[in-house]
């Protein structure tokens, strides 16, 4: 592809199926509050920061919650999350992810993570991927989560790359959306192939390397 020096990663749900552990986090907090919550509400939390995700979740009943109790149950969703978390290790890296990281390292690509989650640190050494990346961009050093372009142009910039220079890989709606607002290039992962907002879809990370 032409003119791109650098790949920014979204992690959940691209490098890592931590989208899982959100989902399974939030219905457990979701069920004790006797809200509905279900896979098509998950859909629209990726991407998105953790109190949004909570006021997506509540819904009409956001008015019942002080900002106190608000976040006292956005904590408890995080320490659930993080209760699945601890148990990663290197193993959850799955092969092809690894390959496809070597290789687009190999070919000379900067490479950087563009997540809006405050545990992406936690997440990458978890991994193993603590020291692999270029630049990583993550919820705690930004102030608009996506679908503000926040997150990625604070990425690229780490990489000293122009955004019409770098491109975003996400599996997120809110993801592409913030990827275009920063004027980068999108690349999103769906498994039907089926993106109509991304610049190019594809239905799994290691089709990358048939593309750059
Ligand atoms: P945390 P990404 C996002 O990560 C997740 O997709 C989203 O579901 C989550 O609410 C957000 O991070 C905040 O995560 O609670 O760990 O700070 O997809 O941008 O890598
Ligand atoms: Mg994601």
């Amino acid at each position: 592809m032409n003119n791109i020096y650098a790949i920014i990663f979204d992690l959940d749900g691209v490098i890592c199926s931590t989208d899982r552990y959100h989902y399974l986090a939030w219905k457990a907090l979701a069920d004790r509050l006797g809200i509905p919550f279900d896979e098509q509400v998950n859909s629209q939390l990726r991407g998105v920061s953790r109190m949004e995700s909570l006021e997506i979740i509540l819904g009409n009943h956001s008015g019942e919650y002080s900002e106190q109790e608000k976040l006292a149950l956005a904590e408890k969703k995080n320490e659930i999350y993080r209760s699945y978390l601890s148990a990663m290790t290197p193993g959850d890296l799955s092969k092809e992810v690894r390959m496809t990281l070597h290789t687009l390292r190999q070919r000379g690509y900067l490479l950087a993570i563009g997540s809006s989650s405050k545990n992406t640190r936690q997440i990458l050494n978890q991994l193993g991927l603590g020291d692999f990346f270029d630049a990583v961009a993550d919820g705690t050093q930004i102030t608009k989560s996506k679908p503000d372009p926040e997150v990625f142009l604070l990425a690229s910039s780490m990489l000293g790359v122009s955004p019409e220079n770098a491109i975003v890989i996400e599996d997120a709606e809110s993801g592409v959306q913030a990827a275009k607002a920063g004027r980068f290039r999108s690349i999103g992962i769906r498994s039907d192939g089926n993106d109509p907002m991304s610049d190019i879809t594809i239905k799994k990370l290691s089709n990358l390397t048939e593309i750059f």
